[in-house]
This record gives C-alpha cells, structure tokens and sequence, in this order.
C-alpha cells in the first residue's frame, strides 16, 4: 500500500476576514491559516489546516522533517514526536499571541498539538485516499450522515477601518435589529436553525436584548451567549438569570474554572466552554466541580481527530455534553471537524463555525450548508481536494502582507480610537 511520506508541504495563507468583533476587539482584515500537505511515495496527496500564525508555521516547518519518511498509518505523532526528542525550539514561541486566552493559556505542548493536528489530519486523508476509505471510517465509522452547525453571529462594523481591507455585503450589525437581520440572512442562505451570538462587545444588558430579539423572531431556535469570559460570576449570575429558559447554553461567561463553577452553582443555566477546559490536565477540576455542563472540543487545539475522540469519550464518562468549537477557518478544517464529529454518538448540540463568513477557500469544491447541515462523505479521505490556484492566490498573500501574520484584534480597534487598551478582564 502507498503510505510512506515522501514529502511534506507547509504553506501559510492569509483569508480575508469581515471586521467583526470580539472581547478582545476586532478581526483583521486577513486571518493567517496554515495548510500542510503530506505526499506519499506514490504521489498521493493528504492535506490539512491549522492556525497560521508565526508561532505555528515555525513550529511546523520543524516537525516536518520528522513527519516525512514516516507512514500515513502512524498517525498518532505526540507520542512518536516525544520519543523522537522532538522538542520544539521555544525561541519560536516568542511571536505568540492569543494570550488573552480564548484558546486557553498558551503552552509549547498547545502550540504544538494545534500543529500537529494538521499533520494528523492529512495523514488520515492521504491513507483514505491510499485505502479507499473515508476519513470517518478510519475513525471507527460514522453514527450519522450529516452533522448539524449553527449560525455564528457577530456583531461586525460595515467595513475594516484599515485602508485598502476587503469589503463585504454584510453590512453592519451593532444592535438587536442588526443581530436578528444578520440571522435572518444565515437562515435564508444556509438553513441554520439554531444560533450562537459571540458577545463580550456591549454591556451584557444590550447583549441579553439581542437574544431575547432572536428569540422572538425565531421561536424554538436553540440560542447561545459567548462573552469569552467578559464578565464577572456576579454579572454572569445576573445574565443567566435573566436568559433562563432562553438560552440553550451560555458559553464561557466567565474566565476559569472557579468562577464558571460558582456560575453553575448558583443558577441552572449550562454552561460551555472553550477556554477552562482546553488541556487534559483541566478536565479533572473543571468537570468535579461542576464548573461546565458542555465541552466545546476542537481537534486543532487538542492535537487531532483521534485526540478528540478521546476527550468526547471522557466527557461520555462524566455525563458531560459535547460539541465543537471554532475559528476562522475554510473548507478542510470543515471537513476535518465534520469527520470526526460523523463518528461521536453524543454530539448533542450544533457544532461552531467561521466558515460562511469567508469568501476565500482552498479547495475546489467549496461547502455548501443545507437546512444548517453538512453532509458526511463516503469518499475517501476527507472528500475535499486542494485548489492549487487558489493555495498559491493566498499564500502570495501572505508574502506581500507581513503585518497581517499575526492575528491581533486590537490593531483595528487603535486605528478608530488610537487610546483603546485590551480591557481588563473581566471586562463587565
Ligand atoms: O472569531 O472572534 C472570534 C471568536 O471569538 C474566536 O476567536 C473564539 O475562539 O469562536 C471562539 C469562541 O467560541 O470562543
Ligand atoms: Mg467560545
């Protein structure tokens, strides 16, 4: 069988991205993404994506060596990368950011399973491809034949401050009515039926507005809050409060375990997180405590598909929910993350995604959601194939735009008020 990898190919991209906002201030322009191909003696090729910026492109221009001349079926690389003393170089976490922590607090084990998710990832698809089986069969085989996605809603300006940014037909969305619109044209375009409203932007008050306004304009639909820990447990108590029975879920309304812990205690409202629960050493606190009824699980911070199976299956364990968490991303994370999600029973709720809200893709056969769905495929790998053209488009991109390598939300916000600071968190 062709499973020995001949060849392996990193290539940084810049997306384009609308301005919308967040806790920590506003999307770039342009958001770096990574994609890695592995090529097998054969010449079949796998191809994966992961976070782009600096610190990941380093780190995987240095594992690269050891995954070449390995085979695609020793895809379990943490393990294999220790034993091979591949340690990477901690001068080139320097460039991290994030460390605000929407991805949890940032360590060279994190940086480096995110990494090595894209490895993983194009291993399964190039061994599908070699096998004829599809990714998710790799994984033991799916339980469903599509997997349900929700409409991420965000509070956005109508255009970038930055001159010559990319334009967009969103317009902007600053208020409950710009918020009940904006799902409206998510409804219309790609069916979702149940909708996530990242918050952390305006007074909690105007941002429980917002919900109850979606709430009336679509009955029934699940709905959830994420503030990404903008708030106190005092505030988070009121809020919870007040959107009991409105909310399916709030997400991460405050920064930790502790504090999520006395949230949960005091009100019914589950609570999900991205951020209190994103290394395996977390878990333990988090789900003795009670601190998180919902895990949002996301296979490029916790190291792959396989890894990711795990931490459903331990959530499994302690009767706590599991869904997906993302960020701007294009269509082979969509199809990583749709996989792996195919083959866990207990995905209960609709999972995240960026993804209807760039315009760019990498492959050539883009994803189109239905009634909020996207379909589990049956060829092999991940079904998707890459768009040399439009890989080579990108990453042009990214060579002519060295300031936009680095995700920074809080550039763009100086840019309108040349005083704004990160807020202290919690913000409210
Ligand atoms: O895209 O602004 C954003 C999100 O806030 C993202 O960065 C978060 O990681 O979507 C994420 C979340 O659920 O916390
Ligand atoms: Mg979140």
């Amino acid at each position: 069988m062709d499973t020995k990898i001949a060849d392996v190919r990193v290539t940084p991209i810049l997306i384009a991205d609308p301005a919308l906002l967040n806790v920590q201030g506003v999307h770039q322009p342009y958001t770096p993404r990574l994609i890695v191909e592995v090529v097998t003696e054969g010449g079949l090729v796998g191809v994966g994506e992961t976070l782009g910026d600096s610190t990941y492109v380093n780190i995987a221009r240095q594992l690269s060596p050891i995954v070449r001349g390995r085979s695609t079926t020793e895809s379990n690389l943490l393990p294999a990368l220790a034993a091979a003393g591949a340690d990477v170089d901690v001068d080139a976490l320097s460039s991290a950011t994030d460390t605000a922590g929407f991805r949890g607090a940032q360590t060279e084990d994190k940086l480096r399973l995110s990494v090595i998710s894209a490895f993983e990832v194009a291993m399964f698809d190039a061994l599908g491809k070699a096998t004829g089986l599809p990714v998710h069969a790799l994984l033991g085989g799916k339980v469903r034949d599509s997997v349900e996605y929700s409409g991420y809603l965000f509070y956005k300006w109508a255009e970038h401050p930055q001159a010559g940014a990319p334009g967009d037909d969103w317009g902007a969305a600053l208020d409950p009515a710009g918020i009940v619109e904006q799902a409206r044209r998510f409804r219309r375009d790609c069916g979702f039926t149940s909708f996530k409203l990242k918050g952390g932007v305006f007074p909690p008050d105007e941002e429980a507005a917002a919900v109850r306004a979606l709430a009336e304009e679509f009955p029934g639909s699940p709905l959830r809050l994420d503030p990404n820990g903008g708030w106190t447990v005092h505030t988070s108590v009121a809020v919870a409060r007040e959107l009991d029975g409105v909310l399916e879920y709030l997400e991460d309304p405050t920064n930790g375990t502790p504090g999520m812990a006395e949230v949960a205690a005091a009100t019914g409202m589950p609570l999900a997180t991205n951020m209190c629960v994103t290394r395996v050493d977390e878990i333990q606190e988090a789900f003795t405590r009670g601190a998180v009824q919902v895990v949002l699980s996301d296979h490029h911070f916790w190291g792959g598909l396989q890894r990711t199976r795990e931490l459903a299956a331990i959530c499994g364990a302690f009767g706590v929910g599991v869904s997906m968490h993302s960020n701007t991303h294009l269509g082979i994370s969509l199809a990583a993350m749709t996989q792996v999600a195919a083959t866990i029973p207990h995905i209960g709720y609709a999972c995240d995604s960026h993804r209807p809200w760039q315009t760019d893709d990498v492959i050539t056969a883009p994803h189109r959601f239905t009634d909020g769905r996207i379909e589990v495929t049956d060829v092999p790998g991940l079904g998707v194939e890459l768009d040399r053209d439009q890989l080579a488009r990108l990453h042009e991109r990214w060579e002519r735009m060295p300031d936009m390598r680095d995700r920074d939300d809080e550039k763009g916000m100086r840019l309108v008020d040349p005083d704004w600071r990160p807020h202290g968190s919690p913000r409210w």
